[in-house]
């Protein structure tokens, strides 16, 4: 017999059928973006073989050296969205300003904000990548919309994704009725339900952060951090691992998985220079804090709540420490002592 795997859109579908006055637009507008991470997802399996490796020699709004690849995915992400008429505009991570629906497209109402290759520094190296995004309501004049319009705390968010492109190709995704996630069918072109609900376990012994920066760290994470190190013989009593990938999404995935937290905190460096945070809140820390949370676990600058930040610009950056639920309280009773 057939064995029947739900796919993703069947999947929204279904999801939809439970929302009262739900018109299908969402459902189109996820399938467009699904569409988009597939053709991602196939750029990046055949890298140099499609000549995607390698600068792009420009550098995006926050001063960063763009790779080829964020280019080239930030335009997937533009032309199969663009056209539908869910959306009445879109924000990237690799765009100064926010996107316009081409004149002639119809507009719809919803915003779509994305970071199309997290992580691109690891292309070249040939470890996992990850496309994130988030979906927002368009409130007010969407025929006209405006960066303004973008400015909601990530507990407005309707949806928020990631697609990672490991070893297998994953989309996961939360409509804040829990977390499921997909893989890739090559097979059939088709992202298929195989982890249903996935949570966080609430315990973990697992820790990820950039520990180079250490020195410059603010003493609630230098706390935090050296606690662990110190395994069995230190207050913890146990033993800890440490990861670092260098791409957001495999590291939450990760935890999404065997639990963990991740930690990108501000330091005295960022201070100094005036910045709030390494990663952005629209493109990164809002999307993934809505996931984390979904599925148990939490999420915050170390001070506050991520979700509930009142954002103040486009590519406002913040501190993020997430995952586990205890790791995640214990280090923010850090930042309160
Ligand atoms: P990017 O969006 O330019 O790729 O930067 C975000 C990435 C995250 O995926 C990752 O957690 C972090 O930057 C890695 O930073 P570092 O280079 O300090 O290790
Ligand atoms: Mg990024």
């Amino acid at each position: 017999m057939h064995n029947h795997r739900t796919s993703v859109t069947q999947f929204i579908i279904e999801e939809q059928r439970k929302l009262q006055g739900a018109t299908g637009d969402f459902t189109s507008l996820l399938n467009d973006v699904t569409t988009a991470c597939k053709v991602i997802s196939n750029l990046v399996n055949h890298g140099e073989l499609v000549g995607v490796l390698g600068a792009a020699g420009s550098e995006n709004i926050q001063g960063e050296e763009q790779k080829k690849m964020d280019i080239i995915t930030n335009d997937v992400f533009l032309q199969t969205n663009e056209w539908a008429g869910h959306l009445a505009a879109m924000a990237s991570e690799e765009m100064d300003d926010i996107y316009h629906i081409p004149d002639g497209n119809p507009k719809g109402k919803y915003l779509l904000t994305f970071d199309p290759l997290d992580g691109s520094s690891n292309m070249d190296v040939n470890v996992s990548v990850g496309t994130i995004f988030s979906i927002l309501r368009c409130k007010g004049d969407c025929q006209n919309p405006i960066a303004e319009h973008f400015l909601q705390a990530g507990t407005e968010q309707v949806c928020a994704g990631y697609a990672l492109y490991g070893p297998s190709t994953m989309l996961v995704l939360t409509t804040g009725q829990g977390v499921n996630g997909f893989t890739l069918d090559m097979n059939i072109g088709e992202f298929v339900l195989t982890h249903p609900n996935m949570t966080i376990p609430e315990e973990t012994r697992e820790f990820a952060i950039n520990a180079s920066n250490m020195r410059h760290w603010e003493e609630p994470v230098k706390r935090y951090v050296d606690e662990c190190l110190q395994g069995k013989e230190g207050p913890r009593g146990e033993d800890f691992n440490m990861r670092w990938v260098a791409s957001m999404v495999a590291e939450v995935h990760r935890i999404l998985t065997r639990g963990g937290v991740f930690m990108y905190p501000i330091d005295e460096k960022m201070k100094a220079k005036g910045t709030e945070g390494k990663l952005r809140l629209m493109y990164e820390a809002n999307p993934m804090s809505f996931i984390v949370e979904q599925a148990g676990g939490a999420s915050t600058t170390g001070r506050e709540r991520i979700m509930e930040i009142q954002p103040k610009e486009l590519h406002q950056r913040v501190p993020v420490v997430l995952g586990s639920k205890n790791e995640v309280e214990r280090i923010t009773s850090y930042h309160n002592e």
